[in-house]
Formats: C-alpha cells, sequence, structure tokens
C-alpha cells in the first residue's frame, strides 16, 4: 500500500461556533477543550487520528476569527496576488495583537491545510461571516464549509448556502453533537471529493476508518461473549455458623447480585473505552432501563423477551431445559419482585432449590458427622443463574449501551436531554427476527453443558456471528 503523508484540515468560524466540537467528533478526542463562552480556543491545537500506531490524518482546532472585516480591508488593499496577500498580511501583523487570531488561524492554513469552515445556520449571516469566507476564499486553499445547527432553526438557510456557493468547493449539515459514525464517513467522503490531489490519501483516510470501525465491532462482540459467559457461570460461596444462616443467605445474595451488577459494568466501561470516550461519562436518559439496578423488576420486565416470546421458548428448548423456562416465565408472573422491585430478596424462590445450596461443612467431623455442631461451619453456594430472561436481560443491555456509546459524538458534553417515556421497549431482542431468537437460545442451552465444547463451539460462533451483523447494522454501517 502506497504511504501518504497524513492530511491536515484547519477548522476555523466565528468564535463559539462550535469549531472545537466537531474537531473532538471528527478526531472521536473528548479532550479537546469545548466551552459555552467564546474565545475558549486561544492558539492551534492538532488533533492526529491514529490508527494501529499510524496518524492517518490531522484536524487542527484553531481560535475563533477576531477581526475579519479589518483584515479582509488590509487584503483588499494590499497589491499581492490573494495567496500572496495572505502571507504578506500574517508578516505585517505578527505583533498586532488585534489581529492576534487571525495570525494564529490562518498559519496552518498557510502551511498548507485544508479548510473546513464551521457555522452554527440557526443565526443570520453577518458582515463579519461574508469577511471571514472572503478571507479563506483567497487563501485559495480547498474549502468546506459545514453547518452546525446548534438550534433546530433552518430560517436562515437559504441566505448561508447562497453565501456557501460563492466561496467554498461543497456544503455539509454535520452536527457536532449528533454526528454518527456513518455521517463521520460521509464528511470524509465530500472532503476527498472536493480535491482531487486528495483522493488518493483520503481513500486511505476512509479505508483506515472503516477497518478500524469493523475492529471495534468484533471487540464488542467479543466483550459480549465474555460477559454473558461470566455472568451465566458466576457463583458465590459463603461460610456461615448456624446461628447466623438467615442473615448470611440474605448478604450472600446480595453479593452474588452485586458481584453480576459489578461485571455487567465492567464490560460496558470496556466497551465505552473501545469506542474512545475516555472522559465523559453521559448518562444514559431518563427511564432508560441502563439508570436501573440490572435485578429491578422494571428491567426485567421492559428488557429481554416478553411473554409469549418466552412461553414460546421453553416450547421450543421442551424437556429439562422447559422447567428452568418455567421459572422465567412464571417466576415474573407470580411475582417474584419483592414489594421494593428488587429480585435479590426473592432469589431463592427464583433460583429453586438447587442452586441456593449448602454444599459442604467444614469442621471437625467423624464420618460425615459434625463433632461441633454448633462450632462447625456450613459452606453456602449461590448461582450459577442459568436463567434464559438473565441472558437476555444481558444482550438487551448490552446492545442499549453500545448504542449510545456510538451515538455519543465526542463533541458532545452534556447529557442526553430525551426523555424515553415510562413504558418504552428500549431492547432489541423482542424484535430480533425468530431465528436470532432460536440462534441465542441454542448458544444460551450450549452454556449449559460446558463440558460439550464441540457443541460450545458451533453454537457460540452462530451468535457471533448474529451478533455482528446486528451491531453492523446498529452502527450504520453494513456487514462486513
Ligand atoms: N446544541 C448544540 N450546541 C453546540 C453544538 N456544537 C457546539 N455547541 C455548543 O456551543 C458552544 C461552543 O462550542 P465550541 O466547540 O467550544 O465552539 P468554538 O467555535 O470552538 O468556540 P471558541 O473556541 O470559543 O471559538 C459549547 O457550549 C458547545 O457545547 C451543537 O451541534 N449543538
Ligand atoms: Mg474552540
Amino acid at each position: 500500500m502506497m504511504l501518504v503523508a497524513p492530511l491536515r484540515f484547519a477548522v476555523v468560524g466565528h468564535p463559539n461556533e462550535g469549531k472545537s466540537s466537531v474537531v473532538s467528533t471528527l478526531a472521536e478526542d473528548d479532550t479537546v477543550p469545548v466551552s459555552s463562552l467564546p474565545g475558549e480556543t486561544q492558539s492551534c491545537q492538532t488533533y492526529p487520528v491514529i490508527v494501529d500506531g499510524r496518524t492517518i490524518v490531522e484536524f487542527i482546532d484553531t481560535p475563533g476569527f477576531q477581526n475579519p472585516r479589518h483584515t479582509l480591508a488590509w487584503l483588499e488593499d494590499c497589491a499581492a496576488d490573494d495567496e500572496e496577500a495572505v502571507k504578506a498580511f500574517r508578516a505585517a501583523h505578527r505583533n498586532r495583537p488585534e489581529f492576534r487570531h487571525e495570525i494564529e488561524l490562518l498559519e496552518p492554513i498557510e502551511g498548507g491545510a485544508g479548510i473546513i469552515y464551521v457555522v452554527d445556520a440557526s443565526r443570520p449571516l453577518r458582515r463579519d461571516d461574508i469577511a471571514e469566507m472572503e478571507i479563506l476564499r483567497r487563501s485559495g486553499r480547498p474549502r468546506l464549509a459545514i453547518i452546525n445547527f446548534k438550534e433546530h432553526d433552518d430560517q436562515y438557510l437559504a441566505e448561508w448556502k447562497g453565501a456557501f456557493r460563492r466561496n467554498f468547493n461543497a456544503v455539509r449539515v454535520f452536527n457536532a453533537h449528533r454526528a454518527t459514525y456513518a455521517e463521520r464517513i460521509a464528511l470524509l467522503e465530500t472532503l476527498k471529493n472536493i480535491d482531487q490531489d486528495w483522493q488518493p490519501a483520503m481513500d486511505q483516510v476512509i479505508g483506515a476508518f472503516r477497518r478500524d470501525w469493523q475492529k471495534r465491532l468484533a471487540g464488542t462482540v467479543d466483550l459480549i461473549i465474555e460477559l454473558l459467559e461470566k455472568s451465566l457461570r458466576h457463583v458465590a460461596v459463603a461460610e456461615y455458623r448456624e446461628q447466623d444462616k438467615d442473615a448470611a443467605e440474605e448478604r450472600l445474595k446480595e453479593r452474588f447480585c452485586g458481584d453480576l451488577g459489578e461485571l455487567e459494568q465492567a464490560f460496558h466501561e470496556r466497551i465505552r473505552r473501545l469506542f474512545k470516550h475516555n472522559i465523559f461519562r453521559y448518562q444514559p436518559p431518563p427511564n432508560s432501563a441502563l439508570r436501573e439496578n440490572l435485578f429491578s423488576e422494571r428491567v426485567w420486565k421492559v428488557l429481554g423477551l416478553d411473554r409469549a416470546q418466552l412461553t414460546w421458548a421453553a416450547a421450543l428448548a421442551g424437556g429439562a431445559a422447559g422447567a428452568g423456562l418455567d421459572v422465567a416465565f412464571t417466576g415474573i408472573s407470580a411475582g417474584v419482585f419483592t414489594a421494593t422491585g428488587a429480585l435479590i430478596g426473592a432469589l431463592t424462590a427464583y433460583f429453586g432449590g438447587e442452586n441456593l445450596a449448602r454444599v459442604k461443612r467444614v469442621g471437625p467431623s467423624l464420618f460425615g458427622v459434625p463433632l461441633f455442631p454448633r462450632l462447625g461451619k456450613t459452606e453456602l453456594k449461590i448461582g450459577p443463574l442459568h436463567n434464559l430472561q438473565f441472558f437476555f436481560v444481558l444482550i438487551d443491555r448490552v446492545l442499549i449501551f453500545f448504542s449510545y456509546v456510538i451515538n455519543w459524538a465526542h463533541g458532545r458534553r452534556e447529557p442526553f436531554p430525551e426523555d424515553l417515556g415510562e413504558n418504552s421497549r428500549e431492547g432489541f431482542t423482542a424484535a430480533w427476527p425468530e431465528e436470532w431468537r432460536k440462534t441465542a437460545i441454542r448458544y444460551f442451552e450450549a452454556l449449559k453443558d460446558p463440558d460439550d465444547m464441540e457443541r460450545l463451539e458451533k453454537r457460540r460462533c452462530e451468535f457471533q456471528s448474529l451478533l455482528r451483523d446486528f451491531l453492523a447494522t446498529l452502527s450504520g454501517e453494513g456487514p462486513p
């Protein structure tokens, strides 16, 4: 593969229009400083996109124009050609504080960077904007205008578009807060087409973005599989004295559920980091089932399979598996959750006796008979929670988390304002085609018998490939 130097794009515009937010989203870098106060960015800062240890493209954050009309007036009076005039302007104003931002922002452009001009088109066009566009046109560098709507107000859009047509090679709507992976790729495609010289390099950039994304999807699939298998195998063990039995049982149940909750959190965090969200931890929308404990009643009702599907699943599994599925089904309808909506308190009923068992006594004994029963300890074991609804709830929660992760633009620093509504079905699996649910159930059944490694491997592979396609679809990228 031919290697070319990384392309550089200077993201420029008026103060406070969202330049830094656009850089942050495009470079997937949440360290870029963004602020509601104009003047946050005072000097140029380069943010590279690194794939497999190699910088493939660089986005340069710049300070907003400070004095565009005076700058333009000087350029108009300058005898030199446009590009030379821009150079001369920088040389002549190097020590003038009132042009400090212009000197700074024009530096990467003079150095050959492409231009991405950001405007918030929800406000009217002003004389300063016209001056800024004219200055950029005179620089002679290829230029893309980005319309970053801060408010959903397009009454000035026609006016803006007219001005863009005169001064830019291309225009795109790109929202720094909401841009998805597919929209980032579409923007790169536009950049590729505004200058023929960029095409080979941009093809490499787009190819590297795509491969990197596929790698992250594959990494997510691996993490989901590991989360499911660890959760469905988890057991908790504790020792207790006979006189503390009830309290010890309660503590163990709580610990067991706590362990599973922590395990789930840890895997969600790993997925978050895979998508380069390193600093900001956004809350999911109010009413999201992700805001609630893994074992809350509402989560088990709104996520996973619905009652008809669980009955169907029981029939599908048949025989021995049916018994376990019955628990999932009747468990919920018979009010297995406590008055506070927690599953923890009611775990004994939910599991049946077999999974919450006193397994062995520890302490001195003779032919199996404890010598000092009041002094000896009993070991109590709980788990594994091999329950179909638990399996589907885990899948739904991790898929919901994934869909929030990939739709958090890195430039966005505030939480999601959307309210999902009390009874919204946020989960995905209940809407899966029947064939997919069957594949998932077959994998779940195979997990019960890990000794049959060949069967488990086969079922796991089938489920992995289903997940890979589904994640690709959720992220707007077709299957690889
Ligand atoms: N609602 C909304 N707000 C945005 C969007 N883009 C940026 N903002 C907000 O606008 C403000 C300014 O964003 P920045 O990215 O810091 O703007 P800037 O152009 O870099 O500003 P300076 O560095 O001061 O010139 C911040 O409060 C952002 O959160 C957007 O797409 N939608
Ligand atoms: Mg800024």
